[in-house]
């Protein structure tokens, strides 16, 4: 098994700020590439910004600033938000930097040598919100006008002299690559909805540029001085970009090719069908993984900023904190299912699963310690005095494993809760506080020590979800290091063995009354 993994979310457009939709995306790479983190691997976590093209040119116009100006004065929210949010990326790419401009450049010449794009006519629809162009065929015609077969909104017709990219002698080859799993697609679903896409639809070649006279905000073409690039074909060539691609072949050997690429289903396409051409013609390998996730949805409609429907992220964050947001969005929904974001939702999974399971099981355990021991761990319990939730925290982490392997962040999630709320059994079954008044206290000092036990599981689990949850829980067990360098393979039963001291502090998740 290699020892590196190389994971990327989409390059999100600077025309507005992030909202809950993108905040998404991230959360899941953040806990995925913290769980390969603890797995061991070596972890490259691309993120950034997608910067050039007419949707930012116009939003830049109408703020009345320059589209540099403009780009340079929204990337920060991205940052920021990033922060707030624990994403821990490795890198942030945004597409005017210049390490990127030199490699679309170089992409572009190596295709002209290679003899793979010629100058034609477009004459078709353009859709500003999507940035995708649309032929005569594929667009809606509806009494409102000419709509985006994806988005419904008006389209522009255009009729410009542009570059096309060589793509419809691969389709025979993308549907095999994409049967065989050699690129896996997932969900299944999605996989069926690229296949369905080439078997229904005659590849067209694609169109790579836009005339300067009708956008300049882009990457000028060194082909031809009168034309920029297309501004997915810019955004896509970032994930081989950022990691060195072509000069610095260390990097580039090291990293590429990427485990996943994780995307919402609305960019599919892109990331399913035209990527994985460019890279065949470019003689480089395929991905290993697509995985496009479901949308988070208000009313029936996608939450999007051009719609303005967009829930803010900050503001959530701000009345429920980081970590309930962060389980909120990854146990609430299938990982590529669609999801209605609602606050009574979030208070009832907040109450329910962080307040009373993982709250009160860390409570109940830490007072009994204060209360019978001192706020010691009691000692003289040896590791081998196996009790019956050993097998099941132990084995937790073969089930995370699987899980995690499918992106199924939800299952994962309910593996840990089935855990916890074991634990919370237990303690009902065992009766501590009878215990407490017997002479011989051992009985007692070994349900605490397996209740211990498992919330050290349960932290050292959580920890790719909710990292700052984790630390504190950790924090409260007296545990030293921390669970975010505590490798998986350190599964650490038995780390009570020798006693130790608690330091018990205020509920993890006090209710919210409503
Ligand atoms: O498409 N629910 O950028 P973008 C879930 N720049 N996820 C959502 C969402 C929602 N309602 N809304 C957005 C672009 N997302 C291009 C990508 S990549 C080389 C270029 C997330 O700002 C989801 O990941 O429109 C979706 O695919 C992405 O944001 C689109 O972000």
């Amino acid at each position: 098994m290699p020892d590196k993994y190389y994971l990327t979310t989409p390059l999100y457009y600077v025309n507005a700020k992030p909202h809950i939709g993108h905040s998404y995306t991230n959360i899941a790479a953040d806990a995925l590439a913290r769980f390969k983190r603890l797995q061991g691997k070596e972890v490259l976590f691309l993120t950034g910004t997608d910067e050039h093209g007419q949707k930012v040119e116009r939003a830049s116009r109408e703020a009345g600033m320059s589209p540099g100006g403009f780009t340079d004065s929204i990337v920060p929210s991205f940052k920021d938000l990033w922060q707030r949010l624990s994403i821990s990326y490795d890198d942030f790419i945004r597409t005017t930097e210049k390490r990127h401009v030199e490699t679309v450049k170089a992409v572009w010449l190596r295709l002209h040598e290679k003899g793979e794009i010629y100058k034609d006519r477009y004459s078709g629809y353009y859709c500003t919100p999507c940035e995708t162009f649309w032929t005569e065929r594929q667009v809606l015609t509806e009494k409102e006008g000419i709509l985006c077969p994806d988005c419904r909104r008006p389209l522009d017709q255009i009729e410009e002299e542009n570059f096309f990219f060589r793509i419809s002698r691969h389709q025979k080859w993308l549907m095999d690559t994409v049967r065989s799993g050699e690129m896996l697609v997932l969900p299944e679903t999605r996989q069926n909805e690229v296949l369905g896409f080439l078997e229904n639809n005659v590849l067209q070649d694609l169109c790579i540029s836009r005339p300067k006279s009708r956008l300049s905000w882009g990457i000028e073409s060194p082909v031809s001085p009168e034309h920029v690039t297309y501004v997915w074909f810019d955004a896509l060539i970032n994930y081989i970009s950022a990691c060195g691609y072509p000069d610095d072949e260390n990097k580039f050997r090291k990293w590429w090719p990427v485990d996943v690429h994780l995307v919402g289903k609305d960019i599919l396409r892109h990331h399913a069908i035209y990527w994985p051409i460019l890279l065949k013609v470019l003689d480089l390998k395929l991905p290993r993984m697509i995985f496009a996730h479901g949308w988070w949805v208000q009313g029936r409609e996608k939450m999007s900023k051009s719609r303005g429907n967009v829930v803010d992220p900050l503001e959530i964050v701000g009345r429920f904190g980081v970590d309930a947001y962060r389980y909120f969005l990854l146990r609430e929904i299938p990982f590529g299912s669609d999801g209605v974001f609602s606050e009574e939702a979030l208070t009832q999974r907040f109450n329910h699963d962080l307040a009373n399971d993982l709250g009160n099981l860390a409570h109940r355990t830490l007072t009994m310690c204060e209360k019978y021991f001192g706020g010691r761990v009691p000692e003289g319990v040896s590791l081998d005095c196996a009790g019956p939730l050993r097998r099941e925290a132990e084995g937790l982490f073969a089930s995370l494993d699987l899980y995690m392997a499918k992106l199924d962040f939800s299952q994962a999630l309910a593996e840990i809760w089935k855990l916890i709320n074991r634990a919370n059994k237990f303690i009902e079954e065992s009766t501590p506080w009878k215990l407490a008044k017997q002479a011989d206290l051992l009985p007692l000092k070994k349900v605490l020590v397996e209740l211990l036990e498992v919330l050290r599981t349960a932290a050292h689990s959580l920890s790719p979800f909710m990292p700052a949850t984790a630390e504190a829980l950790w924090t409260q067990l007296g545990m030293e290091a921390s669970p975010a360098q505590t490798p998986f393979a350190h599964r650490g039963w038995g780390s009570f063995q020798k006693g130790g001291k608690i330091q018990k502090a205020a509920p993890l998740f006090p209710r919210i009354e409503k």
